[in-house]
């Protein structure tokens, strides 16, 4: 978390215009708004030039923009301060291609990389009043031909090979679930610094000793300097406690730098939400001069954490473990991947970053991946993770492509990397950095020819030269300017190659892509840790509605529902998924988008359970955490995100929220010969589901994902899915349930292809639900069900209350009509009969009107 620095004066320019940039004549238009940033697309859509993309076929119709060069000018006032001898203009990132002129005449700027930050002197070449800056944006599109042709083409997967070349958020060139949509413009603040003396960068580096009783703070600082100064340094411990130090810096070079050490004895630590608090010191430093006048000053808030990677070997079985471990403790990951929130990046506010971790909490989520095909994000996202207790795994910005690595894209690689490594550094919640998504996955693709054991640091002249990124010049650029945070070349990366389960992360993605295994599989997938894995669903019709304008277009596989959805094959998957699984009855769109998201959120929920039962304490940590492909969307889109772009949230949301609960059940059926094996059976072996058999073996699990052993009353009863009678009760009383692991409970309870399983935990004390889960034969359009299950849902202020006679299964609620501003906490449920099922729904009104739906209530 990061308060502004305090420079001498400091002004954020704001009050853009704009134009096409090369046609003659042409008017500058005034931005609709006084931001600081601003990009092309956004102006466009206020001034009506341009029909929002994100509607309709509209992508279509708008992609002369990235083929076009634009020119963004912007206006400010200067009044010469007699004390500042210096003044700079200071970029905090231009999009992307940009040339930057003052007062007309000077171009002082040339940045070809959106992710690098600038500071330019501009002493003396400022006129007191007004000036003017102006900006020209060359299409990154052509800018990326040319340098292809010069440099040579290297494979991009999603977005055209050019991409390769340009240091531009990369799913700009569209992606499987991202419109094509090349904006451009000042995305970063820019600023007007006048100042005498002042500081440019401050990192407290906290090292908390392994016994956790003392923390040293190496609190370093880069200034520029028009005199010689102390810098007091301060640092306020939560708790009141005060530190401090100092140092002299001279200005006889003119950048100066200087560090300070202090040791802080029974450090106050930062944890990850669910293991302790989230607190922070204040470091404070201000530069004096000789007459002790503070010149310039800049706080910090800093979490203190002891962090590991850990990756030791296992009890049984091959490999090794990964998994993070905080403060001593071992945290287990579930999380979600997070794409940019936006196409167009600066429409995103900070109240939209922190919905977004809000979202994840209460998801009972604990990481996020900042996905490499993005950008490094803005500070609101990583502030609201450190004050919440969210971990980030940062990517660099590189994703599924052959990247080159000739001396100038090394060069502008390596600037970038240290600009974002110190501006990210002190977010204590970033426990990790990847060097890329996924390119050692497409090199073993295309066959590059490349030797795992080649050590030589310099692999530029190689058919895989970004090897030299991932493993050279970005490990080093972390292991200058953070090394307290591990650093992965890659996601997925470890072992025997980018799919060995038993070393480092993988990205399973052998449910929907690649060999297309049944999700109920998912036992036989896991991997140490799974970064990413998942699963399409349709958006929330009300989510349709706005971005499908035409009522003739909303059917599922309209030209544009096709449109807002570039997953490769998706049809086809989708198809594979929901009528290998379902009885569709129906394909109305309604009907479609419930068939989707129950399978979506059936094969994570799958997904999700199974990694975490392989969390089973010290030495058996074989599974250290799953992300689910992903949170959120960047324009209305059918994606495997579990909230849609309008932040509605799918079937999948609200079931692997329950599986990832601080406490938790599970249950996995299988066969006795399925059960023996490691991974699916070859397919051609595999029976297909109409061979399924009608007996099957049930284990039970609870994880206690909390840090303190428990114990609870477990309830397990099978029940008849035709007619809803309990055909036995298995419940097995108080269990104990060790710390931080999951503990097996019942294991080949045989049932039938039938019978549903639930299984209920209650506190021991007073019997209220802590959790609930349900097991059902697969796939469900074999079962019978009960074609009345006397479904009945009492409406009250602030919750509903569920009750049913029979076994119901993926219950959506919604209120009538359905853009009343209700927040259920729960959805996606699962009924059974002798269980009221209550769902706290926040602006629930009692003559509210609901509406329901469940797995077979069209039947
Ligand atoms: C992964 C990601 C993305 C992609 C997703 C879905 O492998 O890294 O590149 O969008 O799969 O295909």
């Amino acid at each position: 978390m990061h308060l502004a620095m305090s420079a001498a004066s400091s002004l954020t320019l704001s009050g853009w215009r704009w134009r096409q940039y090369g046609e003659a004549n042409e008017e500058w238009h005034q931005c609709m708004h006084d931001k600081p940033t601003t990009e092309i697309f956004t102006d466009l859509i206020d001034a009506k030039v341009i029909p929002d993309p994100f509607i309709d076929e509209n992508e279509r119709h708008v992609q002369w923009v990235g083929e076009a060069d634009w020119e963004y000018a912007c206006d400010f006032q200067y009044e010469a301060d007699l004390s500042h001898s210096r003044q700079d203009l200071v970029f905090a990132g231009l999009d992307t291609v940009a040339t930057v002129f003052l007062n007309d005449q000077d171009q002082i700027l040339e940045s070809t990389n959106m992710f690098h930050q600038h500071r330019v002197d501009v002493t003396g070449k400022l006129r007191p009043g007004l000036n003017t800056i102006r900006i020209v944006f060359k299409s990154a599109l052509h800018y990326g031909r040319e340098l292809e042709k010069k440099h040579g083409s290297y494979r991009a997967f999603s977005g055209e090979n050019s991409r390769a070349h340009v240091r531009k958020a990369q799913y700009h060139y569209g992606w499987d679930w991202g419109p094509l949509l090349m904006t451009c413009g000042p995305c970063g603040e820019i600023k007007l610094e006048s100042y005498a003396s002042t500081l440019v960068d401050v990192f407290a580096d906290a090292r908390v000793s392994e016994d956790l009783h003392s923390a040293s703070v190496n609190v370093s600082f880069e200034a520029i300097l028009d005199q010689d100064v102390t810098a007091n340094v301060t640092v306020t411990a939560p708790d009141g406690r005060v530190f401090h130090s100092k140092a002299t810096l001279g200005s006889s070079t003119k950048e100066s730098r200087g560090s300070v050490s202090l040791e802080i004895n029974e450090p106050q630590l930062w944890y990850p939400v669910g293991h302790g608090p989230q607190i922070f010191y204040l470091v404070d430093v201000a530069i004096m001069n000789r007459d002790q006048i503070p010149l310039n000053r800049a706080r910090k808030l800093v979490g203190m954490r002891r962090l590991r990677l850990v990756q030791h070997s296992l009890n049984g079985e091959l490999g090794t473990s990964f998994f993070f471990e905080v403060n001593n403790k071992p945290v287990y990951a579930s999380g979600s991947n997070w794409i940019p929130g936006h196409s167009f990046l600066t429409a995103m506010t900070s109240n939209d970053y922190a919905s977004a971790v809000d979202r994840c909490l209460k998801a009972n989520q604990n990481m996020l991946r900042i996905w490499g095909g993005g950008i490094y994000e803005h500070h609101a996202l990583y502030e609201e993770c450190d004050r919440r207790g969210v971990l980030v795994w940062q990517d660099f910005a590189f994703a599924c492509a052959q990247y080159p690595c000739y001396p100038e894209f090394a060069a502008t690689v390596k600037r970038e990397a240290a600009d974002q490594v110190k501006r990210l550094r002190q977010y204590c919640s970033i426990v990790l950095y990847a060097g890329n998504n996924e390119d050692y996955q497409i090199a073993e693709m295309l066959n590059l020819t490349w030797d795992r054991d080649d050590h030589s640091g310099d692999w530029t002249e190689t058919n895989f030269p970004a090897r030299t990124l991932y493993e050279t010049h970005l490990p080093a650029v972390v292991a200058e300017y953070a090394p307290g945070v591990p650093y992965h070349p890659s996601s997925p990366w470890g072992g025997d190659g980018t799919t060995d389960r038993t070393v480092g992360d993988i990205h399973q993605w052998n449910v929907w892509h690649g060999s297309q295994e049944k999700y109920q599989l998912w036992d036989k997938l896991v991997g140490r840790f799974v970064s990413e894995f998942g699963m399409l669903g349709f958006p929330a019709a009300k989510s349709i509605r706005r971005y499908v304008t035409d009522p003739a277009q909303r059917y599922p596989q309209s030209r544009v529902l096709d449109l807002h959805n570039k997953a490769d094959g998706a049809e086809r998957r989708l198809g594979l998924y929901v009528l290998e699984n379902l009885r569709v009855n129906s394909l109305d769109l309604d009907s479609w988008i419930y068939a989707t998201q129950l399978i979506q959120g059936e094969c994570l929920s799958f997904a999700v359970r199974s990694c975490r039962r392989q969390w089973k304490g010290p030495g058996q940590e074989y599974c250290g955490g799953q992300l689910i492909w992903q949170i959120n969307d960047c324009w209305p889109v059918s994606s495997w995100a579990i909230i849609d772009f309008y932040g509605e949230k799918k079937m999948a949301y609200f079931m692997t929220m329950r599986d990832s609960a601080p406490l938790a059940l599970g249950i996995c059926r299988s066969t006795p010969e399925l059960k023996k094996l490691k991974s699916p059976p070859p397919q051609i072996l595999a029976p297909p589901h109409d061979l399924a058999p009608k007996n099957y073996i049930c284990d039970v699990w609870a994880m206690n994902g909390t840090l303190r052993d428990a114990q609870a009353q477990i309830e397990i009863r099978l029940y008849d899915l035709a007619t809803g009678v309990l055909r036995e009760d298995k419940s097995i009383g108080v269990q104990p349930l060790l710390f931080n692991r999951t503990t097996e409970l019942v294991e080949d309870m045989s049932v039938d292809d039938q019978t549903a399983v639930q299984a209920i935990m209650r506190d021991t004390r007073d019997g209220h639900v802590i959790a609930r889960t349900s097991d059902w034969p697969q796939p469900l359009k074999y079962i019978t069900l009960c074609s009345s299950p006397g479904v009945s849902v009492s409406v009250l202020d602030g919750k509903l209350e569920i009750r049913a006679n029979a076994p119901v299964k993926g219950l959506v609620v919604s209120v009538v009509p359905d853009d009343r501003d209700v927040e259920f906490e729960d959805n996606a449920v699962d009924v059974f009969p002798n269980d009221v099922y209550t769902i706290i729904a926040r602006g629930l009104r009692k003559d509210d009107k609901v509406h329901v739906r469940y797995y077979g209530s069209d039947f």
